[in-house]
């Protein structure tokens, strides 16, 4: 028997806040790899809702720090709007992306829904990058490296009071988590906004289940836990379909490990599949690796235990 509770899958087809183009592909490489069945197959209920549909690319230069932040927004309005609404009805949201900016509408209704319902919030950030630039610290003006500022209230307005409130969560809630690219001005800022980071080293020198048991300390009845994953965090040898890779990350074992150790905590109420670019990859082999990653999330493991 499966605890979760049934699951809509929700595309957001959009690079609007990427520097490279193609990940407005993802939610239907993630269907070419079965994200569905594989689900179903484990006994889930699965709703496929389709794709949000939003404004085009315009893929013009940034404008004041910020590159295509009126798109942005529109494509992030209509993703909280659509997590939101499945988190209502008692659902699980897989929010299949489309670039990191998204996290920011779909974590602020996650917040949101959180704080009606009188339950707490445990964010884990699974990445390559920590996304914490604000249009004065970044080097790109790309909107995807912004989301955990822009939810921390650190940003344009558009981005920090889309629910209305600001800040949307507090850094305290936020575990970050295979990190080994931050910009130079950002790493200051994130240790000033005290976020809890597990980075390369850290997993280095003591291992993923260590990095793990950290993150996941102190969830209880009431936490609910959404996982932003961005399929960057991944090694680029098992994750090449990705538009910013960067070597060193977590190998698949250790990949597993981590989503394993995530589905023992039986807490996991919504979740982001993000940054996946069939543009760069192999035939499709991302997309099947992060739908492997997505079953382990949902309770697969190696081997059967007791
Ligand atoms: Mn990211």
């Amino acid at each position: 028997m499966n605890r979760f509770p049934p699951i809509s899958l929700i595309g957001v087809p959009t690079d609007i806040g990427a520097g490279h183009r193609g990940a407005l592909m993802g939610p239907d490489a993630l269907r070419v790899a079965d994200i569905d069945k594989v689900l179903r197959a484990r006994g889930l209920e699965v709703a496929d809702r389709g794709n949000l549909s939003g404004p085009v690319n315009p893929w013009l230069p940034p404008e004041d720090g910020y590159r295509h932040l009126d798109g942005v927004i529109e494509w992030n309005r209509l993703t909280m709007e659509a997590v939101y609404a499945e988190l209502s009805e008692g659902r699980l949201p897989i929010m299949m992306g489309g670039d990191h900016c998204l996290a920011t509408g779909s974590i602020t209704a996650v917040a949101r829904y959180c704080r009606e319902q009188g339950r707490k919030l445990r964010i884990l950030w699974l990445d390559a990058h920590t996304d914490f630039n604000t249009s004065e610290l970044t080097p790109s003006g790309n909107i995807h490296g912004m989301p955990v500022a822009c939810l921390c209230g650190h940003g344009p307005k558009g981005l920090t009071e889309l629910g209305g409130s600001k800040p949307a969560i507090d850094p305290s809630m936020v575990r970050q988590i295979g990190i080994r690219s931050v910009d130079e001005g950002e790493k200051k800022f994130v240790h000033e906004a005290g976020l809890e980071v597990y980075d390369m080293r850290y997993i280095d020198e003591f291992g993923m289940k260590r990095a793990m048991e950290e993150a996941l300390t102190g969830l209880d009845k009431n936490t609910h836990l959404h996982v932003s994953f961005d399929v960057d965090f991944l090694d680029p040898s098992i994750a090449p379909g990705v538009g910013t890779t960067v070597q060193g990350g977590p190998n698949y074992r250790e990949a597993q490990l981590c989503m394993e150790m995530i589905a023992d905590t039986g807490r996991m109420g919504s979740l982001d599949v993000v940054e996946l670019n069939p543009a760069y990859d192999d035939h499709n082999r991302t997309a099947e690796v992060a739908v492997d990653l997505v079953e382990s999330l949902f309770g697969k493991s190696t081997l059967i235990r007791g």
